[in-house]
């Protein structure tokens, strides 16, 4: 188990779509729980394996007590639930510190997925987790919370994560 360094905006490393995984490998599994430490190292709920320049269709969520429920999906795929609304919920953002936006999410979705034993795995998230398991996917295609926002406030958190890297 190694804790990774996470990538930050703008690194265009989060930009890259993740491969699908052909088979869930013990090579895999040690992303895993790398994923699911570098998670819990830095405080978050969620982690995609993008953010650690893994290019590759994984993701870990654990938004109970850390450890409690902590969750792998491999080549995640959500649709809404019957009857889920949008809504707008705060997000942050492990590779766009300090920044804080509201994000048009469903509310509930049906997700499908491989385990880390490369079983199918089928959950219905509502609340956090929705939210949660939305962002991350989004990692997966290249996407940032930060895209929901317009053109104008995007320059702005560049313009003040630029200062912050040179003044740091
Ligand atoms: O993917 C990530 O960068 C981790 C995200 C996952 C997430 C974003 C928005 C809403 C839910 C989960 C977070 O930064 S983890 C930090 C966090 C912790 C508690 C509540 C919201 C965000
Ligand atoms: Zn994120």
């Amino acid at each position: 188990m190694t804790v990774r360094s996470i990538l930050a905006f703008p690194d265009p490393r989060l930009r890259r779509r993740a491969a699908p995984v052909a088979r869930v490998d013990n090579k895999i599994r040690q992303l895993i729980d790398d994923l699911l430490e570098s998670m819990y190292a830095s405080g978050g709920i969620g982690l995609a394996a993008t953010q650690i320049d893994v290019h590759q269709r994984v993701v870990v969520a654990d938004v109970s007590e850390p450890g409690l429920e902590p969750l792998a999906l491999v080549n995640p795929k959500w649709n809404p639930a019957p009857g889920a609304e949008v809504q707008r919920h705060e997000e942050g953002c492990l590779s766009v510190p300090e920044v804080r936006a509201e994000v048009p999410r469903y509310s509930r979705v049906l997700v499908e997925a491989l385990d880390r034993d490369g079983q199918p795995l089928a959950l219905e998230a509502d609340s956090l987790l929705a939210i949660c398991l939305q962002h991350e996917t989004d990692h997966l295609d290249g996407k940032l919370f930060v895209d929901y926002l317009s053109p104008v406030k995007r320059e702005m958190i560049r313009d003040r994560l630029r200062k912050q890297r040179y003044v740091a």
